[in-house]
Formats: C-alpha cells, sequence, structure tokens
C-alpha cells in the first residue's frame, strides 16, 4: 500500500490510522508547498490534486474519511470497526462521516466569523456541532463507548487540530479525550515522523 501524504496536514489522519493498524505500507510524500499535487502525475491519482490519498493494489482512494473506512474493513482482525451486520455500525458511520460533513465546516464557519442559520447549513452550525460532540465524548473514553475505533482517527485528529488552533472552545471533555490521545503509541508515531519529516 502506498499513501501519498505530506506533513502539516490531514494526511496525518491516515498516517495515524495504518499507524493503530500496524500493517506495512510506504509513504509517499507530495511536495504541497510547491505545486505537486497540481502536476498531471498526481492529479491522476487525486483529481482535486490535494492529500491523503492511498493506492492499495488496483484501487486508489482519496477523502480521508474513506480511506480510513477503506481499511478498517480491510483488517478486520484489528476491529477498528463494528462488523457490517453489527447494528453499531450506523453510529460508527455517522462519526465517520460527521467529521467532513460537520466538524470541517464548522470549523471553517468559525475561522471566517459566518453567520448560519441550523436550517440553512447541513452542518447546523457551529455551536450545534460542539454540543452534539461535547454530549458523546461525556459518554465514554471514545466516540463509540469503550473501544477505540477508526471513528476515534477522524474525530480525534479534528478535535486535536481545532484545540489546536484554537477553533474549538476547550471544554473538559475535549481535553481529556486528547489527552487520552496523545498516549496511544500509534498516534505519538505519527506526530515523531511528521516532526521529522517537517525538519527535512
Ligand atoms: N476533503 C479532503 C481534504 C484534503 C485536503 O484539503 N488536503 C490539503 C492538505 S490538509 C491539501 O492537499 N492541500 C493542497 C491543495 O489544496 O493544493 C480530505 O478530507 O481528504
Amino acid at each position: 500500500m502506498k499513501l501519498y501524504w505530506a506533513p502539516n496536514s490531514r494526511s496525518l489522519t491516515v498516517v495515524w490510522m495504518l499507524e493503530e493498524l500496524g500493517v506495512p505500507y510506504e509513504r509517499v510524500l507530495v511536495d504541497i508547498r510547491s505545486g505537486e499535487q497540481d502536476k498531471p502525475a498526481y492529479r491522476a491519482i487525486h483529481p482535486m490534486g490535494k492529500v491523503p490519498a492511498l493506492v492499495d493494489g488496483d484501487m486508489t482512494v482519496s477523502e480521508q474519511g474513506a480511506i480510513c473506512v477503506w481499511l478498517a474493513d480491510r483488517f478486520p482482525e484489528r476491529k477498528m470497526a463494528p462488523a457490517i451486520d453489527d447494528p453499531a455500525r450506523g453510529s460508527y458511520l455517522r462519526w465517520m462521516f460527521f467529521e467532513g460533513n460537520c466538524i470541517e465546516p464548522a470549523f471553517t464557519e468559525k475561522a471566517n466569523g459566518w453567520n448560519t442559520k441550523k436550517s440553512q447549513v447541513g452542518w447546523g452550525g457551529y455551536e450545534l456541532v460542539v454540543d452534539v460532540l461535547d454530549r458523546a465524548l461525556k459518554q465514554g473514553s471514545w466516540i463509540m463507548g469503550d473501544h477505540f475505533t477508526a471513528a476515534d482517527v477522524m474525530i480525534g485528529s479534528a478535535v486535536n487540530f481545532g484545540l489546536a488552533v484554537n477553533i474549538l472552545e476547550k471544554r473538559p471533555s475535549f481535553e481529556a479525550y486528547v489527552a487520552r490521545i496523545a498516549a496511544r503509541p500509534a498516534f505519538i508515531r505519527t506526530q515523531d515522523l511528521n516532526a521529522r519529516a517537517t525538519a527535512a
């Protein structure tokens, strides 16, 4: 498997996912600061010229959430996703989509000072997204309860980023969640390799 990535980008979500799985993969650096992502060779892999993208045999998948869903299902023995017929699958998929459909636009709303009305935007609004997330993270150690899943890689990456750049307000549930994440060996490895790539 080849992961096309860049340091300090959303592709770290997938690096973390692969590190959690502990499966062999190759990281291919795309220099998004010099425009390599928009050259034809890379656009053939990711039509939008963005990272991450994963090539797994004959299959290419982009969008961090889609990649994490793919990987969790590809390695079921790692138990990072409820099985397809497990009733918990509904909640799991909801959180996988919640990151890109609700959290990211809510952060963009906040960063740009948009005034939104709940009925007019799909994510409902920043305050609503933050409250829903806060309530969910008070229920257990992880977004699905006691078991860490790929949904934590998605939601955890967003909460970690939001707190780091002060887009997400500091609530006890968010800070405790990020502290649990920061103690995970796979997350620590991801941070280390990002720091090394940034320094290089
Ligand atoms: N919706 C995409 C977003 C990917 C994305 O925006 N990646 C940024 C880095 S965080 C990128 O590649 N930027 C380079 C560019 O847009 O030229 C996903 O979730 O995978």
